[in-house]
Protein backbone atom coordinates (compact mmCIF):
# COMPACT_ATOMS: atom_id res chain seq x y z
CA UNK A 1 0.00 0.00 0.00
CA UNK A 2 0.92 3.40 -0.50
CA UNK A 3 0.83 5.84 2.47
CA UNK A 4 1.50 9.42 3.13
CA UNK A 5 2.28 10.96 6.11
CA UNK A 6 1.24 15.05 6.46
CA UNK A 7 2.65 17.07 9.24
CA UNK A 8 0.26 20.24 8.75
CA UNK A 9 1.95 21.99 11.50
CA UNK A 10 3.16 25.70 10.30
CA UNK A 11 3.67 27.29 13.39
CA UNK A 12 6.25 29.06 13.36
CA UNK A 13 6.98 30.14 17.02
CA UNK A 14 9.35 30.04 18.77
CA UNK A 15 10.54 28.67 15.36
CA UNK A 16 9.59 25.73 13.24
CA UNK A 17 10.11 22.42 14.61
CA UNK A 18 11.29 19.06 13.05
CA UNK A 19 8.08 16.33 12.63
CA UNK A 20 10.13 13.92 14.71
CA UNK A 21 6.80 12.29 15.38
CA UNK A 22 6.42 10.98 11.49
CA UNK A 23 9.75 9.44 11.44
CA UNK A 24 8.37 6.80 14.16
CA UNK A 25 4.74 6.45 12.98
CA UNK A 26 6.93 5.57 9.14
CA UNK A 27 9.22 3.27 11.14
CA UNK A 28 6.47 1.30 12.24
CA UNK A 29 4.94 0.45 9.27
CA UNK A 30 5.71 -3.06 7.58
CA UNK A 31 8.43 -2.87 5.14
CA UNK A 32 5.93 -4.25 1.84
CA UNK A 33 4.46 -0.74 2.34
CA UNK A 34 5.66 2.48 0.73
CA UNK A 35 5.61 5.75 2.61
CA UNK A 36 6.16 9.18 2.48
CA UNK A 37 6.22 12.19 4.49
CA UNK A 38 4.67 15.74 3.59
CA UNK A 39 5.87 18.63 6.00
CA UNK A 40 3.50 21.60 5.51
CA UNK A 41 6.36 23.90 6.36
CA UNK A 42 8.08 22.58 3.63
CA UNK A 43 5.38 22.08 0.45
CA UNK A 44 2.79 23.98 -0.71
CA UNK A 45 -1.10 23.04 -1.08
CA UNK A 46 -0.09 22.73 -4.91
CA UNK A 47 2.99 20.56 -4.79
CA UNK A 48 0.89 18.44 -2.04
CA UNK A 49 -2.52 18.05 -4.77
CA UNK A 50 0.75 17.08 -7.31
CA UNK A 51 1.75 14.47 -4.86
CA UNK A 52 -1.87 13.52 -4.56
CA UNK A 53 -1.82 12.66 -8.26
CA UNK A 54 1.25 11.57 -8.43
CA UNK A 55 1.94 8.99 -5.81
CA UNK A 56 -1.85 7.97 -5.15
CA UNK A 57 -1.57 7.64 -1.06
CA UNK A 58 -4.40 4.57 -0.05
CA UNK A 59 -3.95 5.70 2.95
CA UNK A 60 -3.38 9.33 4.28
CA UNK A 61 -1.63 9.74 8.28
CA UNK A 62 -2.19 13.69 9.60
CA UNK A 63 0.07 14.56 12.66
CA UNK A 64 -2.15 16.54 15.32
CA UNK A 65 0.39 18.43 17.18
CA UNK A 66 -0.48 21.35 18.25
CA UNK A 67 -4.26 21.91 19.42
CA UNK A 68 -3.79 25.77 20.35
CA UNK A 69 -0.76 27.93 21.20
CA UNK A 70 -1.97 27.62 25.38
CA UNK A 71 -1.61 31.19 25.63
CA UNK A 72 -4.28 32.40 28.02
CA UNK A 73 -4.31 35.99 26.22
CA UNK A 74 -4.06 35.61 22.79
CA UNK A 75 -5.45 32.13 22.03
CA UNK A 76 -4.98 30.96 18.44
CA UNK A 77 -6.83 27.23 17.48
CA UNK A 78 -5.15 24.89 15.12
CA UNK A 79 -8.31 22.93 14.51
CA UNK A 80 -9.85 24.44 12.39
CA UNK A 81 -6.93 23.93 9.68
CA UNK A 82 -6.75 20.43 10.68
CA UNK A 83 -10.78 20.52 9.17
CA UNK A 84 -10.00 22.29 6.35
CA UNK A 85 -7.05 20.75 5.15
CA UNK A 86 -9.06 17.43 5.51
CA UNK A 87 -11.38 18.37 3.34
CA UNK A 88 -9.19 19.73 0.98
CA UNK A 89 -7.87 16.15 1.00
CA UNK A 90 -10.99 13.92 0.79
CA UNK A 91 -11.72 16.41 -2.20
CA UNK A 92 -8.61 15.12 -4.40
CA UNK A 93 -7.98 11.82 -2.47
CA UNK A 94 -10.03 8.62 -1.48
CA UNK A 95 -7.34 7.64 1.05
CA UNK A 96 -8.46 6.37 4.47
CA UNK A 97 -7.48 9.32 6.88
CA UNK A 98 -5.80 8.61 9.67
CA UNK A 99 -5.05 11.14 12.50
CA UNK A 100 -2.63 10.71 15.40
CA UNK A 101 -0.18 13.02 17.55
CA UNK A 102 0.32 14.05 20.88
CA UNK A 103 -2.60 17.09 20.63
CA UNK A 104 -5.10 14.06 19.06
CA UNK A 105 -4.14 11.80 21.94
CA UNK A 106 -5.15 14.91 24.80
CA UNK A 107 -8.41 14.88 23.62
CA UNK A 108 -9.63 11.87 21.50
CA UNK A 109 -13.04 12.07 21.30
CA UNK A 110 -13.36 15.67 20.82
CA UNK A 111 -10.29 15.68 17.94
CA UNK A 112 -12.27 12.79 16.43
CA UNK A 113 -15.72 14.49 16.62
CA UNK A 114 -14.30 17.68 14.51
CA UNK A 115 -12.32 16.22 11.89
CA UNK A 116 -14.41 13.01 11.57
CA UNK A 117 -11.32 11.53 10.26
CA UNK A 118 -11.80 7.47 9.23
CA UNK A 119 -9.55 6.52 12.30
CA UNK A 120 -7.87 7.94 15.26
CA UNK A 121 -4.94 6.45 17.22
CA UNK A 122 -4.74 7.37 20.88
CA UNK A 123 -0.94 7.40 22.27
CA UNK A 124 2.20 6.35 20.10
CA UNK A 125 2.23 6.22 16.77
CA UNK A 126 3.83 2.66 16.66
CA UNK A 127 0.44 1.07 16.32
CA UNK A 128 -0.03 2.75 13.24
CA UNK A 129 1.86 -0.23 11.42
CA UNK A 130 -0.71 -2.86 13.02
CA UNK A 131 -3.40 -0.64 11.35
CA UNK A 132 -2.09 -0.42 8.31
CA UNK A 133 -1.42 -4.41 8.29
CA UNK A 134 -5.20 -4.94 9.47
CA UNK A 135 -6.59 -2.24 6.55
CA UNK A 136 -4.12 -4.05 3.74
CA UNK A 137 -5.51 -7.77 4.74
CA UNK A 138 -9.18 -6.22 4.96
CA UNK A 139 -9.55 -6.31 8.64
CA UNK A 140 -11.66 -4.58 10.89
CA UNK A 141 -8.97 -2.99 13.02
CA UNK A 142 -11.47 -2.47 16.02
CA UNK A 143 -9.59 -4.58 18.09
CA UNK A 144 -6.20 -2.60 18.07
CA UNK A 145 -5.60 -0.72 21.56
CA UNK A 146 -5.70 3.18 21.03
CA UNK A 147 -7.86 3.01 17.49
CA UNK A 148 -11.44 4.63 17.23
CA UNK A 149 -13.69 5.15 14.29
CA UNK A 150 -16.69 5.89 14.17
CA UNK A 151 -18.35 2.90 15.07
CA UNK A 152 -15.56 1.89 18.00
CA UNK A 153 -15.33 4.69 21.13
CA UNK A 154 -11.73 6.12 22.34
CA UNK A 155 -9.85 3.68 24.93
CA UNK A 156 -6.79 4.83 26.28
CA UNK A 157 -4.33 2.45 25.23
CA UNK A 158 -1.46 0.76 27.81
CA UNK A 159 1.95 2.27 26.65
CA UNK A 160 3.34 0.90 23.40
CA UNK A 161 6.10 -2.06 24.90
CA UNK A 162 7.23 -2.89 20.88
CA UNK A 163 10.59 -1.46 19.05
CA UNK A 164 10.70 2.24 18.74
CA UNK A 165 11.99 2.83 15.22
CA UNK A 166 12.94 5.82 13.67
CA UNK A 167 12.72 5.49 10.00
CA UNK A 168 14.44 9.25 8.96
CA UNK A 169 15.23 9.79 5.81
CA UNK A 170 18.94 11.14 5.64
CA UNK A 171 18.06 12.97 1.56
CA UNK A 172 14.47 13.67 2.29
CA UNK A 173 13.37 17.51 1.03
CA UNK A 174 12.09 18.43 4.98
CA UNK A 175 15.20 17.51 6.24
CA UNK A 176 17.30 20.07 4.26
CA UNK A 177 14.66 22.57 5.24
CA UNK A 178 15.30 22.21 8.81
CA UNK A 179 19.25 22.21 8.42
CA UNK A 180 19.32 24.98 6.43
CA UNK A 181 17.68 27.29 8.94
CA UNK A 182 18.67 26.96 12.18
CA UNK A 183 20.10 23.29 11.76
CA UNK A 184 18.23 21.52 14.62
CA UNK A 185 17.03 18.46 13.98
CA UNK A 186 14.84 16.24 16.89
CA UNK A 187 16.25 13.23 18.72
CA UNK A 188 14.46 11.09 21.28
CA UNK A 189 16.18 9.07 24.22
CA UNK A 190 12.97 8.01 26.06
CA UNK A 191 9.38 7.55 26.57
CA UNK A 192 7.34 8.01 29.67
CA UNK A 193 7.83 10.19 32.35
CA UNK A 194 7.15 9.21 35.65
CA UNK A 195 6.58 12.54 37.60
CA UNK A 196 3.01 13.78 38.75
CA UNK A 197 2.98 17.57 38.26
CA UNK A 198 -0.78 18.62 38.27
CA UNK A 199 -0.78 20.64 34.84
CA UNK A 200 0.72 18.24 32.78
CA UNK A 201 -0.55 16.01 30.18
CA UNK A 202 3.41 14.64 28.89
CA UNK A 203 2.03 11.47 31.13
CA UNK A 204 -1.26 10.61 29.58
CA UNK A 205 0.45 11.00 26.11
CA UNK A 206 3.48 9.19 26.44
CA UNK A 207 2.75 7.28 30.03
CA UNK A 208 4.60 6.80 32.82
CA UNK A 209 6.06 4.04 32.54
CA UNK A 210 9.80 5.11 31.37
CA UNK A 211 10.50 3.08 27.99
CA UNK A 212 14.38 3.55 27.52
CA UNK A 213 15.61 3.60 23.93
CA UNK A 214 19.73 2.16 24.29
CA UNK A 215 22.00 4.76 24.38
CA UNK A 216 24.02 3.25 21.97
CA UNK A 217 20.89 3.12 19.52
CA UNK A 218 20.13 6.95 20.43
CA UNK A 219 24.18 7.73 19.44
CA UNK A 220 23.93 6.07 16.50
CA UNK A 221 20.41 8.00 15.64
CA UNK A 222 22.19 11.38 16.64
CA UNK A 223 25.46 10.33 14.73
CA UNK A 224 22.81 9.75 11.73
CA UNK A 225 21.32 13.01 11.92
CA UNK A 226 24.91 15.10 12.35
CA UNK A 227 25.90 13.21 9.08
CA UNK A 228 22.39 14.49 7.52
CA UNK A 229 23.85 18.21 8.14
CA UNK A 230 21.93 18.70 11.78
CA UNK A 231 23.81 21.82 13.24
CA UNK A 232 21.73 21.04 16.63
CA UNK A 233 19.90 18.47 18.59
CA UNK A 234 16.67 18.65 20.42
CA UNK A 235 16.08 16.42 22.35
CA UNK A 236 12.33 15.86 22.67
CA UNK A 237 12.01 13.84 25.97
CA UNK A 238 9.07 15.12 28.32
CA UNK A 239 12.26 15.16 30.86
CA UNK A 240 15.62 14.36 29.57
CA UNK A 241 16.69 13.66 33.13
CA UNK A 242 13.88 11.82 34.48
CA UNK A 243 16.20 8.80 34.62
CA UNK A 244 19.69 9.66 35.68
CA UNK A 245 21.59 6.99 34.80
CA UNK A 246 20.24 6.03 31.32
CA UNK A 247 20.92 10.28 31.00
CA UNK A 248 24.61 9.89 31.47
CA UNK A 249 24.82 6.54 29.39
CA UNK A 250 23.25 8.18 26.59
CA UNK A 251 25.99 11.21 27.08
CA UNK A 252 29.15 8.98 27.37
CA UNK A 253 27.84 6.95 24.10
CA UNK A 254 27.26 10.31 22.76
CA UNK A 255 31.06 10.97 23.13
CA UNK A 256 32.01 7.86 22.56
CA UNK A 257 30.72 8.04 18.96
CA UNK A 258 32.04 11.49 18.11
CA UNK A 259 28.84 13.57 18.44
CA UNK A 260 30.32 17.02 17.70
CA UNK A 261 27.47 19.01 17.39
CA UNK A 262 25.66 21.12 20.24
CA UNK A 263 22.64 19.71 21.81
CA UNK A 264 19.53 20.54 24.40
CA UNK A 265 16.95 19.30 26.07
CA UNK A 266 14.11 20.05 29.28
CA UNK A 267 15.03 18.74 32.33
CA UNK A 268 13.62 18.82 35.70
CA UNK A 269 15.70 20.60 38.84
CA UNK A 270 15.82 17.53 41.15
CA UNK A 271 19.07 16.52 43.13
CA UNK A 272 21.64 15.30 40.48
CA UNK A 273 24.89 13.99 40.86
CA UNK A 274 27.60 16.81 41.56
CA UNK A 275 29.27 16.20 37.81
CA UNK A 276 26.27 15.32 36.81
CA UNK A 277 26.18 18.99 33.95
CA UNK A 278 30.15 18.32 33.33
CA UNK A 279 29.41 14.94 32.25
CA UNK A 280 26.54 16.66 29.82
CA UNK A 281 28.77 19.26 28.69
CA UNK A 282 31.24 17.44 27.71
CA UNK A 283 29.79 15.49 26.02
CA UNK A 284 28.04 18.38 23.74
CA UNK A 285 25.03 19.54 25.88
CA UNK A 286 24.59 23.28 25.54
CA UNK A 287 21.28 24.36 26.94
CA UNK A 288 19.50 23.58 30.02
CA UNK A 289 15.81 24.34 29.94
CA UNK A 290 14.52 23.30 33.32
CA UNK A 291 10.80 22.82 34.17
CA UNK A 292 11.05 25.12 37.26
CA UNK A 293 7.57 26.64 36.99
CA UNK A 294 7.60 28.23 40.43
CA UNK A 295 10.10 29.29 43.42
CA UNK A 296 7.18 29.54 46.22
CA UNK A 297 7.17 26.84 48.70
CA UNK A 298 3.16 26.41 48.80
CA UNK A 299 3.16 26.45 44.73
CA UNK A 300 6.11 23.59 44.06
CA UNK A 301 4.04 21.92 46.48
CA UNK A 302 0.80 22.50 45.31
CA UNK A 303 1.62 21.79 41.80
CA UNK A 304 3.32 18.37 42.86
CA UNK A 305 6.58 19.06 41.58
CA UNK A 306 9.64 16.54 42.78
CA UNK A 307 12.02 19.33 43.97
CA UNK A 308 12.17 21.97 46.51
CA UNK A 309 13.82 25.25 45.76
CA UNK A 310 17.37 24.44 47.00
CA UNK A 311 17.23 21.42 44.40
CA UNK A 312 16.69 24.40 41.87
CA UNK A 313 19.39 26.36 42.93
CA UNK A 314 22.09 23.49 43.29
CA UNK A 315 20.72 22.22 39.60
CA UNK A 316 21.07 25.98 38.44
CA UNK A 317 24.53 26.82 40.11
CA UNK A 318 26.02 23.50 38.64
CA UNK A 319 24.37 23.97 35.25
CA UNK A 320 26.42 27.38 35.17
CA UNK A 321 29.45 26.14 36.62
CA UNK A 322 29.68 23.39 33.72
CA UNK A 323 29.61 26.35 31.22
CA UNK A 324 25.90 26.08 30.34
CA UNK A 325 23.25 28.27 28.50
CA UNK A 326 20.11 28.38 31.42
CA UNK A 327 16.56 29.03 31.49
CA UNK A 328 13.56 28.40 33.60
CA UNK A 329 10.22 28.18 32.41
CA UNK A 330 7.42 29.71 35.64
CA UNK A 331 3.81 28.92 35.32
CA UNK A 332 1.89 30.84 37.30
CA UNK A 333 -2.14 31.11 38.14
CA UNK A 334 -2.53 27.67 39.70
CA UNK A 335 -4.00 26.34 42.60
CA UNK A 336 -3.44 28.07 45.38
CA UNK A 337 -1.85 31.26 43.43
CA UNK A 338 -1.90 34.75 45.49
CA UNK A 339 -0.26 38.03 45.39
CA UNK A 340 1.99 36.61 48.15
CA UNK A 341 3.10 33.53 46.15
CA UNK A 342 3.53 35.42 43.09
CA UNK A 343 6.03 37.85 45.21
CA UNK A 344 7.84 34.89 46.97
CA UNK A 345 8.67 33.05 43.22
CA UNK A 346 9.61 36.78 41.81
CA UNK A 347 12.32 37.39 44.57
CA UNK A 348 13.54 34.28 44.62
CA UNK A 349 14.07 34.49 40.32
CA UNK A 350 15.57 37.52 41.19
CA UNK A 351 18.56 35.46 42.68
CA UNK A 352 18.80 33.02 39.68
CA UNK A 353 22.14 34.81 38.04
CA UNK A 354 22.45 34.73 34.03
CA UNK A 355 19.12 32.79 33.16
CA UNK A 356 16.99 32.94 30.95
CA UNK A 357 13.37 33.46 32.16
CA UNK A 358 10.37 32.17 30.60
CA UNK A 359 6.91 33.08 32.24
CA UNK A 360 3.62 31.71 30.97
CA UNK A 361 0.74 33.04 32.85
CA UNK A 362 -2.31 30.61 32.93
CA UNK A 363 -2.72 27.04 33.12
CA UNK A 364 -4.32 25.73 30.59
CA UNK A 365 -6.73 22.72 31.75
CA UNK A 366 -6.16 19.39 30.21
CA UNK A 367 -9.01 16.15 30.73
CA UNK A 368 -6.79 13.16 32.57
CA UNK A 369 -4.43 16.05 35.02
CA UNK A 370 -4.83 16.38 38.42
CA UNK A 371 -5.27 20.51 37.55
CA UNK A 372 -9.08 19.42 35.89
CA UNK A 373 -10.28 17.13 38.99
CA UNK A 374 -9.54 20.22 41.17
CA UNK A 375 -10.56 22.40 39.17
CA UNK A 376 -14.25 20.24 38.57
CA UNK A 377 -14.36 19.83 42.08
CA UNK A 378 -14.23 23.98 42.98
CA UNK A 379 -16.79 24.37 40.31
CA UNK A 380 -14.69 26.31 37.91
CA UNK A 381 -15.39 23.27 34.97
CA UNK A 382 -18.06 21.31 34.72
CA UNK A 383 -16.76 17.15 34.17
CA UNK A 384 -17.49 15.92 30.95
CA UNK A 385 -17.35 19.57 29.06
CA UNK A 386 -15.37 20.15 25.85
CA UNK A 387 -12.28 21.64 26.35
CA UNK A 388 -10.67 21.95 22.82
CA UNK A 389 -11.47 25.43 22.97
CA UNK A 390 -8.99 26.19 25.97
CA UNK A 391 -10.28 27.04 29.51
CA UNK A 392 -7.45 28.73 32.09
CA UNK A 393 -7.63 27.97 35.23
CA UNK A 394 -8.51 30.95 37.92
CA UNK A 395 -6.95 30.79 41.40
CA UNK A 396 -8.88 32.11 43.75
CA UNK A 397 -7.32 35.12 44.95
CA UNK A 398 -4.96 36.46 41.71
CA UNK A 399 -7.02 37.14 38.52
CA UNK A 400 -4.19 36.44 35.67
CA UNK A 401 -4.11 39.97 35.21
CA UNK A 402 -3.23 41.06 38.34
CA UNK A 403 -0.61 38.15 38.05
CA UNK A 404 0.48 39.74 35.08
CA UNK A 405 0.57 43.17 35.50
CA UNK A 406 2.78 41.77 38.59
CA UNK A 407 5.47 39.60 36.52
CA UNK A 408 5.73 42.55 34.18
CA UNK A 409 6.63 44.99 36.25
CA UNK A 410 9.27 43.09 37.88
CA UNK A 411 10.79 42.00 35.10
CA UNK A 412 11.15 45.76 34.08
CA UNK A 413 11.74 45.07 30.06
CA UNK A 414 14.67 43.24 31.15
CA UNK A 415 15.08 41.00 28.05
CA UNK A 416 16.16 37.57 29.99
CA UNK A 417 12.83 38.11 31.74
CA UNK A 418 10.40 36.92 28.96
CA UNK A 419 6.67 37.17 30.22
CA UNK A 420 5.17 36.77 26.43
CA UNK A 421 7.05 33.48 25.25
CA UNK A 422 4.70 33.26 22.59
CA UNK A 423 5.06 36.43 20.86
CA UNK A 424 5.52 36.24 17.15
CA UNK A 425 7.93 39.34 17.16
CA UNK A 426 11.12 37.19 19.23
CA UNK A 427 10.11 34.07 16.62
CA UNK A 428 10.67 36.25 13.82
CA UNK A 429 13.99 37.94 14.98
CA UNK A 430 15.09 33.37 15.66
CA UNK A 431 13.64 33.34 12.25
CA UNK A 432 15.89 35.74 10.60
CA UNK A 433 19.18 34.73 12.75
CA UNK A 434 18.73 31.05 11.88
CA UNK A 435 18.51 32.18 8.06
CA UNK A 436 21.78 34.36 8.71
CA UNK A 437 23.41 31.20 9.45
CA UNK A 438 22.69 31.33 13.71
CA UNK A 439 22.17 27.94 15.33
CA UNK A 440 19.89 26.54 18.25
CA UNK A 441 16.89 27.46 19.94
CA UNK A 442 19.10 31.38 20.32
CA UNK A 443 17.58 32.28 23.54
CA UNK A 444 20.90 32.66 25.42
CA UNK A 445 21.35 35.54 23.91
CA UNK A 446 18.81 37.31 25.89
CA UNK A 447 21.33 36.40 29.36
CA UNK A 448 23.70 38.61 30.35
C1 LIG B 1 9.68 19.06 22.71
C2 LIG B 1 8.40 19.89 22.71
C3 LIG B 1 8.48 21.23 22.33
C4 LIG B 1 9.80 21.90 21.91
C5 LIG B 1 10.06 21.48 20.46
C6 LIG B 1 11.52 21.59 20.08
C7 LIG B 1 11.80 20.84 18.84
N1 LIG B 1 12.97 21.07 18.33
O1 LIG B 1 10.99 20.05 18.37
C8 LIG B 1 9.44 23.41 22.05
C9 LIG B 1 9.75 23.90 23.47
C10 LIG B 1 10.09 24.38 21.09
C11 LIG B 1 7.92 23.35 21.90
C12 LIG B 1 7.15 24.39 21.46
C13 LIG B 1 5.78 24.33 21.36
N2 LIG B 1 4.98 23.38 21.87
CO1 LIG B 1 5.59 21.74 22.47
N3 LIG B 1 6.06 19.98 23.10
C14 LIG B 1 7.17 19.31 23.10
C15 LIG B 1 6.96 17.89 23.68
C16 LIG B 1 7.56 17.83 25.08
C17 LIG B 1 7.51 16.74 22.86
C18 LIG B 1 7.11 16.73 21.38
C19 LIG B 1 7.91 15.68 20.64
O2 LIG B 1 8.66 16.01 19.73
N4 LIG B 1 7.78 14.39 21.05
C20 LIG B 1 8.52 13.26 20.47
C21 LIG B 1 7.78 12.64 19.26
C22 LIG B 1 8.44 11.34 18.84
O3 LIG B 1 6.47 12.35 19.68
P1 LIG B 1 5.15 12.89 18.96
O4 LIG B 1 5.41 14.01 18.05
O5 LIG B 1 4.11 13.09 19.99
O6 LIG B 1 4.74 11.64 18.02
C23 LIG B 1 4.34 10.41 18.57
C24 LIG B 1 2.81 10.31 18.78
O7 LIG B 1 2.20 11.52 19.13
C25 LIG B 1 2.31 9.74 17.50
N5 LIG B 1 2.03 10.56 16.33
C26 LIG B 1 2.55 11.72 15.91
N6 LIG B 1 2.06 12.07 14.72
C27 LIG B 1 1.19 11.10 14.35
C28 LIG B 1 0.43 10.95 13.20
C29 LIG B 1 -0.37 9.81 13.07
C30 LIG B 1 -1.17 9.63 11.85
C31 LIG B 1 -0.40 8.84 14.11
C32 LIG B 1 -1.27 7.66 14.00
C33 LIG B 1 0.36 9.01 15.27
C34 LIG B 1 1.16 10.13 15.37
O8 LIG B 1 3.37 8.86 17.13
C35 LIG B 1 4.64 9.36 17.51
C36 LIG B 1 5.46 8.20 18.03
O9 LIG B 1 4.85 7.57 19.11
C37 LIG B 1 5.38 17.81 23.72
C38 LIG B 1 4.80 17.07 24.93
C39 LIG B 1 4.94 15.59 24.78
N7 LIG B 1 5.54 14.96 25.76
O10 LIG B 1 4.53 15.03 23.78
C40 LIG B 1 4.97 19.29 23.73
C41 LIG B 1 3.66 19.69 23.03
C42 LIG B 1 3.53 18.93 21.72
N8 LIG B 1 3.83 21.12 22.75
C43 LIG B 1 2.74 21.79 22.83
C44 LIG B 1 2.61 23.16 22.50
C45 LIG B 1 1.28 23.79 22.74
C46 LIG B 1 3.70 23.88 21.98
C47 LIG B 1 3.70 25.35 21.54
C48 LIG B 1 2.48 25.80 20.74
C49 LIG B 1 3.89 26.22 22.81
C50 LIG B 1 4.08 27.69 22.51
N9 LIG B 1 3.04 28.48 22.68
O11 LIG B 1 5.14 28.10 22.14
C51 LIG B 1 4.99 25.41 20.70
C52 LIG B 1 4.75 25.06 19.24
C53 LIG B 1 6.03 24.85 18.45
C54 LIG B 1 5.76 24.62 16.99
N10 LIG B 1 6.42 25.38 16.14
O12 LIG B 1 4.92 23.80 16.65
C55 LIG B 1 1.58 20.92 23.32
C56 LIG B 1 0.53 20.57 22.25
C57 LIG B 1 -0.87 20.45 22.86
C58 LIG B 1 -1.65 21.70 22.63
N11 LIG B 1 -2.25 22.30 23.64
O13 LIG B 1 -1.75 22.15 21.53
C59 LIG B 1 2.35 19.68 23.89
C60 LIG B 1 1.60 18.36 23.82
C61 LIG B 1 2.69 20.04 25.36
C62 LIG B 1 1.47 20.36 26.20
N12 LIG B 1 1.26 21.60 26.55
O14 LIG B 1 0.72 19.52 26.53
N13 LIG B 1 7.45 22.10 22.22
S1 LIG C 1 8.38 16.50 35.19
FE1 LIG C 1 7.76 17.72 33.40
S2 LIG C 1 6.98 16.22 31.93
FE2 LIG C 1 7.04 15.16 33.91
S3 LIG C 1 4.98 15.41 34.80
FE3 LIG C 1 6.26 17.12 35.57
S4 LIG C 1 5.94 18.83 34.11
FE4 LIG C 1 5.22 16.90 33.13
Amino acid sequence: MKILLVSPNTFSVPYPVYPIGLDYVAGSVPQEHQVRIADMNVISREKLAMLLTEFSPQVIGLSCRNIDNTEAKGPLLFIDTYRELIAWLRARSEAVIVCGGSGFTIMPDEIFAALRPDYGIIGEGERFGLLIAAIAKGQEPAEIPGVISSSSPAEKPPPWDGKLRCAFQVDSLHIRFYTSRGGMLNLQTKRGCSFSCIYCPYPRIEGKKHRLIPPREVARTAKDLQEAGAKYLFITDSAFNSDVPHSLAVARAFRATGISIPWGGFFAPVTLPDDYFTIMADSGLKHVEFGTESLSTAMLENYRKPFQEADVFAAHRSAREAGLHTAHYFLFGGPGESADTVAESLDSIEKLDRATLFFFIGIRIYPGTGIYDIACKEGKISPGMNMLEPVFYEADHINLDDIKTLVASRAGGRPNWIVDPSDTESAQIVSRMHERGHTGPLWELTAR
